[in-house]
């Protein structure tokens, strides 16, 4: 039967003993006899940027693997879902009875990692994992499933990350760096696979930016960051059915009714239902331009349609025929501040850097503009993007230490790491060196975040955002 929502989202109908790959239902039996530690890290191995913004750990942590979190039902209906699945004696039953009765359905896993925020050159340790109870060595790797999902926070965190810094160059040239935080606006709520999707992409792109229309990561970072305060803002704004409810004959009244509806402040309008230059020159720039000048607030013009290198050097052009523009200390041309420009269609990493490139040919600050990004920036990312990678790098068999790796003939670019790991940060260099058991690194910047199902620290959002701008404040070398 169909559950109702309430139970089917109940945190009790999940089981995650489910919450992996089928095949991994069978490694128990496969390890060495003997084996008793089996300790993984996370890496990316390169990719589209060369450090990675790591967040989002903090999330799944909470979430799906804090406190007693297996049941004698979730083993009994994973026992009877193995048996049918794959066949029956696959399903490590003891193993998971033994977490349940002697654990108090706890998990018995150690997990480090870099401090959520912090950049990271790639190739480097981010995280890693290991049994805490020798029975349950077959554990680690149970949990690659669902801790390599932080690939994404981590990559959308990234891209967002690299967007702050390409914004950031122009605006110190032909601009106002202060206005940063809501130059890249998130819309991508409606492109993504789910909601939870929604709400770990928009959280992460919050760790970079404070404008945002997805509302579930404001939400995400209330619940699983601690945060007291707002942290994302979003304007009054028009959608096409605002305006063309009206009728194509009635648009000046649709955009009229926009001003008078929102007397103050900033209110964006999407402005290409029909024709966007004729909407800038003869609507915004004729008729209502004196409602424009006279009014309390900024007009933000959203053009959505065409190439945005393009049409944001047409609307420009338009707006500062009919509004006037400044020129700043810096040579620049800054519209008048009655209006703006919100480009929100077909923006991406590169189409984002083209636009201000070409504003800054034709002499616009990119004071006059924001980035409105959806799709690219919380789907159109994979695990690849950054080449995310979990890997087993040691085990403890009959008390013994052994170094794990693979190398491949084929792809030794895939080869991983061996040993127990740590992670140096020195003179402004990431590395990731060899360490022993129960040696204490006073380098390490790992730091344990989760032990037998207790979380050791809880990061909140001032701080993940503080240790995100620590390069753009000039103390990314001194550490931190
Ligand atoms: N939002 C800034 C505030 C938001 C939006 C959301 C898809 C906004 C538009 C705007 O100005 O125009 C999802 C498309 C647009």
């Amino acid at each position: 039967m169909l559950m109702h929502k309430t139970e089917s989202r109940d945190f009790l109908s999940r089981n995650l003993v489910l919450q992996t790959d089928s095949y991994k239902f069978t490694h128990w039996k496969q390890y060495p006899p003997g084996t008793q530690y089996v300790y993984s890290y996370l890496e990316s191995r390169g990719g589209m940027f060369s450090q990675t913004v790591f967040f989002g750990l903090q999330y799944y942590l909470l979430k799906y693997l804090c406190g007693p979190v297996v049941t004698e039902e979730d083993v009994m209906e994973a026992l009877e879902f193995v048996n049918k699945h794959i066949g029956p004696g696959m399903f490590n039953v003891e193993g998971w009875m033994h977490i349940v009765r002697n654990l108090g359905g706890r998990l018995p896993v150690a997990i480090k990692a870099v401090p959520e925020g912090r950049s990271v050159s790639v190739q480097n340790v981010l995280m890693t994992i290991e049994n805490t109870d020798p029975a349950c060595y077959w554990l680690t790797n149970y949990l690659e499933t669902l801790l390599l999902k932080v690939w994404y926070p981590i990559t959308v965190a990234t891209l967002s990350h690299a967007i702050r810094k390409a914004i950031m160059d122009k605006l110190h040239r032909s601009g106002d760096p202060a206005l940063i935080d809501f130059k890249l606006h998130d819309f991508g709520y409606r492109g993504v696979s789910s909601e939870e999707t929604a709400g770990i992409g928009a959280a992460a792109h919050l760790i970079n930016f404070k404008g945002t229309d997805t509302v579930a990561g404001i939400r995400v970072l209330q619940q699983f960051y601690q945060s007291q305060e707002m942290e994302g803002f979003s304007i009054p704004a028009a959608e096409h059915s605002t305006i063309t409810a009206w009728g194509r004959e009635n648009e000046d009244q649709a955009y009229e009714n926009m001003l008078t509806q929102f007397p103050q402040g900033l209110v964006a309008v999407v402005s290409d239902s029909y024709n966007v230059y004729e909407a800038c020159e003869k609507l915004w720039g004729t008729l209502l331009r004196e409602k424009v000048e006279n009014r309390q607030g900024t007009l933000v013009v959203r053009p959505d349609s065409g190439k945005p290198r393009e049409v944001v050097l047409k609307v420009l052009d338009i707006l500062g025929a009919k509004f006037g523009y400044e020129t700043n200390a810096k040579g620049y041309r800054v519209l008048n501040p009655k209006i703006r420009v919100i480009q929100g269609d077909g923006v991406n990493y590169w189409t984002i850097q083209d636009t201000l490139t070409a504003m800054n040919r034709a002499g616009w600050s990119a004071d006059n503009i924001t980035f409105g990004m959806g799709g690219a920036l919380l789907q159109q990312l994979n695990r690849d993007t950054q080449q995310f990678a979990f890997k087993c790098s040691n085990v403890t068999v009959n008390g013994e230490d052994r170094d794990v790796f693979k190398d491949p003939v084929e792809g030794h670019d895939k080869a991983s790491k061996r040993g127990r790991l740590a992670l140096h940060f020195e003179d402004g260099k990431w590395s990731t060196v060899r360490s022993r058991r129960g040696v204490e690194d006073p380098e390490d910047r790992l730091k344990p975040v989760f032990r037998d199902g207790e979380l050791l620290v809880g990061q909140t959002v001032p701080e993940v955002r503080r240790r995100a701008r620590l390069e753009e404040n000039g103390a990314g070398k001194s550490g931190g």
